[in-house]
């Protein structure tokens, strides 16, 4: 296929500012272009009051992003292993074609649709593919959640009422700093929205704070704290149990401004008897008196944040780890206290603004559907990712089964487990389309697939970050860039696929009028709203003047906390305001939101939930199991590395190489145990899979446990990747399993994955 030819015709130079979508720091950038299209420059934008100047390599790499000539720049149509470049019109009514008698003959259930992780990074994206998924009608529906943060939804879901009710540390006043499974200083923070991170952590120390981290590696993070802890892959939820034990039994929780918003106490004192200090030490591997000095450490402390992440989530007791992080906080003193952890208050979107303040319907966890194969719960509304591979490949006796896949800014075909499984899946579906912006792993299985404009010619506001963001803020990002000719907005993509997939009747105008109305009803139908009670149609008309993700957006913003309330409130917050302050709008340090964030039925925290208390009951029989026969066999990890994002920025020069080695790291003592040498080849094992990568040795690695970076595994020929080609990696997920998941969460197994390493010259030997 030939190439389209870039444009490069001439342009004024122009600049502007945006937020960075490539991870969630959500990083204010200076963005020059012209005088030609893709001459374009990317620096920190120094006047935005959040991130103050600080980018890292992947957002100066946005401007070779837009530039990759292996960006798609036309929607492909596959015959066969063909690709043919196609016009919108022909790419949407193929998809059509193939959808809409799915859903017509076997029902909405017979489409699925997948959100990658980029989609929370796109405005139009997360707003619209809403209206896909509401449109389409089915319940098949996945994410990246569920390879993710969707345990920390559910814990605090369960306690607080929302299932966006995170507590966020606050980081730039707290005293004291336990991080546990994350790497921050290479990610930029998770749930946990803050640009510059190191130089935040830095600020922690200069101000006389401590900065502990966990984590079975000696991670960039640990290289600049002030104690590093090792511990045993799966085992933090054991850990936290400890801890908060501790502090019930040894007299020093003291919950402080929560206390009488507290409910259930006594419960959880009882659920937590079984973890000892000395219990808990035998399988973290963590020193009962180091537990103990933990505990006195956070609940000494002027104020601490106790925060986890992937390392946490991503385990079989995910849901329990994020929970006890939670109940550590709380009994200490500091949920919702500076210096503690708190909750931002978004100025759109949010579901624990809304309704009436103080109490709510809460979350029902498990959700009330399951999947058809394995009989798994939804949470929140969606499938885990897990499942998906299954409900393609193992019809029922009546025939039912995936027919039909819809992927959005997603690649799962590297980024969940048993993706060997997912990839051979994918490959019998009847219809599979997908937007993205490059053909990859994944959406090589498509049968239509959809480009996505260049990032710098969308605008952006982050609906999702700033609900996780260390300060309030409100950022709206215009375009930086014209589409080029022949470009289409994602929410236009998604509206017209939606259209299409409905076998056609209604229009995209149609669809998005009726979105937009939705959205004014439920403004008008919210008490927490400045526009309380006001004619729907009179909210509509005051953004008669916007179309599509704008029009949303101001609607919200308007009818949010900060909002104009359509004219009520002049000085409050609308779209007009925001680009008028085109660096950004800095809302000020988080403040205390208890009792008015709850959205519980019982209008109080809930500590001990019985689903949560279940699986505490849970924890305690796997700390049985651990006592009686400790494991000793090697268990895989991951890790994250600066230059890279997930599966889809190895194709950018500039992030290329360097320190992104796809190498399987492992402690010298297991190296030396095993009869490997470094930069030797050696083979991977686990229950479903197998790899070869080259060993590294990483003294800084706990003994029994190795480590594989996700996100890798760029040698199939029939993807687009020239670069990404090159320096190809291997696909860690080819090693994990699909079997284990956190059960409420539904949420997969990703670290802590048992594997058997030999060279890879050494014939098989029978284990
Ligand atoms: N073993 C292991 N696996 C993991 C993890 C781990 O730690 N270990 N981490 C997990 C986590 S946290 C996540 S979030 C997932 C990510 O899992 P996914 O979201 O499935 O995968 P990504 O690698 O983020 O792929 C994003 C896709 O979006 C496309 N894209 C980028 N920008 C845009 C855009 O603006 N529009 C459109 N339409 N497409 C776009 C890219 O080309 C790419 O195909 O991976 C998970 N997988
Ligand atoms: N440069 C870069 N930045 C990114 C991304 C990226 O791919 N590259 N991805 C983005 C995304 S989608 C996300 S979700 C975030 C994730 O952000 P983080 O969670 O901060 O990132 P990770 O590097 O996955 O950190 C997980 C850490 O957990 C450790 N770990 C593994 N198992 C365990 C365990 O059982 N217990 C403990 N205590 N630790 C364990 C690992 O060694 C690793 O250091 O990063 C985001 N930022
Ligand atoms: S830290 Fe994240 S948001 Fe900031 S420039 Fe880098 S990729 Fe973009
Ligand atoms: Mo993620």
């Amino acid at each position: 296929m030939a190439e389209l030819p870039i444009s490069t015709a001439a342009v004024a130079t122009a600049v502007t500012h945006r937020t960075c979508p490539l991870c969630e720091a959500a990083c204010g950038l200076t963005v020059t272009t012209g005088p030609g299209l893709d001459d374009i420059a990317v620096r920190g934008d120094a006047d935005d009051p959040f991130s103050r100047g600080y980018l890292c390599p992947k957002g100066v790499a946005l401007g070779q992003l837009h530039s990759d000539p292996d960006r798609l720049r036309a929607p492909l149509v596959r015959r066969g292993s063909t690709w043919t470049e196609v016009g919108w019109d022909e790419a949407l009514a193929e998809a059509g074609r193939l959808l809409a008698p799915l859903l017509r003959e076997h029902g909405p259930d017979s489409v699925a649709v997948y959100l990658g992780n980029p989609v929370v990074h796109n405005l139009g994206l997360g707003l619209y593919s809403r209206v896909l998924i509401q449109a389409l009608g089915t319940g098949y529906r996945f994410s990246a959640s569920t390879v993710d943060q969707m345990p920390k939804q559910v814990a605090c879901g369960l306690m607080y009422g929302t299932e966006l009710s995170v507590t966020i540390p606050d980081l730039d006043r707290t005293d004291y700093l336990l991080v546990l499974g994350a790497n921050p200083m290479v990610s930029n923070g998770s749930l946990l929205t803050a640009p510059d991170l190191p130089g935040r952590l830095r600020a922690l120390r200069r101000r006389g704070g401590r900065l502990v981290v966990v984590d079975p590696r000696r991670t960039r993070t640990a290289d600049v704290a002030d104690e590093h802890l090792t511990i045993r892959p799966g085992t933090d939820a054991l850990l936290l149990a400890g801890i908060a034990r501790t502090l019930l039994e040894q007299g020093l929780a003291d919950p402080g401004q929560a206390a009488p918003h507290l409910s259930g106490l006594a419960e959880l004192r009882e659920a937590l008897r079984p973890f000892t200090p000395e219990a808990v030490s035998v399988a973290t591997r963590i020193p009962a008196g180091t537990v103990l000095r933990l505990a006195r450490e956070l609940a000494a402390a002027p104020s601490a944040a106790v925060y986890g992440r992937i390392g946490t989530t991503t385990t079989a007791f995910g849901t329990a780890a994020s929970w006890l992080v939670d109940v550590v906080n709380t009994l200490t003193g500091n949920l919702d206290r500076p210096g503690g952890v708190m909750w931002p208050q978004p100025a759109a979107g949010s579901p624990n603004t809304t309704g009436r303040p103080g109490r709510g319907r809460g979350v029902r966890v498990p959700g009330s559907r399951r999947t058809r194969v394995r009989g798994l719960a939804s949470v929140f509304g969606e499938f885990p990712a897990a499942a998906l591979a299954e409900e393609i490949d193992t019809p029922s006796a009546d025939g039912a089964r995936l027919r039909g896949l819809v992927t959005v800014a997603g690649n799962p075909v590297l980024s969940t487990p048993n993706s060997a499984r997912l990839g051979s899946a994918l490959a019998s579906l009847d219809a599979m389309v997908s937007v993205d912006a490059y053909l990859n792993e994944t959406t090589r299985h498509a049968d239509v697939v959809l480009p996505a404009a260049s990032p710098l010619a969308r605008s952006h506001y982050d609906l999702v970050f700033t609900a996780f963001s260390v300060r309030d803020q409100a950022h709206y990002s215009p375009p930086s860039l014209p589409l080029r000719p022949g470009d289409l907005d994602e929410a236009e993509v998604l509206l017209r696929l939606t259209c299409a997939a409905l076998g056609g009747g209604t229009t995209p105008d149609q669809l998005d009028d009726l979105t937009a109305e939705q959205t004014a009803r439920g403004i008008a139908a919210d008490p927490s709203s400045p526009a309380y009670r006001r004619d729907p149609a009179e909210l509509l008309a005051a953004v008669a003047h916007r179309t599509r993700q704008e029009r949303l957006l101001d609607l919200m913003l308007r009818g949010g906390p900060y909002g104009d309330g359509f004219g009520a409130r002049p000085e409050g917050l609308s779209l007009a305001a925001l680009e008028a302050a085109p660096h950004g709008l800095d809302l000020g340090p988080l403040r205390p939101r208890l009792p008015g964030v709850l959205r519980t039925p019982s209008g109080k925290v809930e500590l001990a939930p019985p689903q949560l208390l279940a699986e505490a009951a849970r924890l305690a029989r796997h700390l049985a199991e651990l006592t009686a026969a400790p494991d000793g066999g090697l268990l895989l990890v991951g890790r994250r590395q600066l230059r890279s994002n997930n599966s889809w920025m190895h194709n950018v020069p500039l992030l290329a190489g360097g320190s992104n080695g796809c190498t399987l790291q492992l402690n010298p003592a297991d190296a030396q145990r095993l009869g490997i040498a470094a930069g030797q080849r050696v083979t991977v094992r686990s229950r479903v899979g197998e790899l070869e990568a080259e060993a590294e040795l990483a003294a800084g690695l706990m003994p029994g446990v190795v480590s594989l970076p996700h996100g890798w595994g760029h040698s199939d020929p029939a993807t687009r990747g020239a670069t990404a080609a090159r320096s190809p990696g291997v696909n860690s997920n080819l090693l994990t399993d699909e079997e284990p998941l956190d059960p409420l969460s539904g949420t997969a197994v990703l670290n802590g994955i048992p594997v058997r390493v030999q060279p890879s010259d050494e014939g098989i030997r029978s284990e």
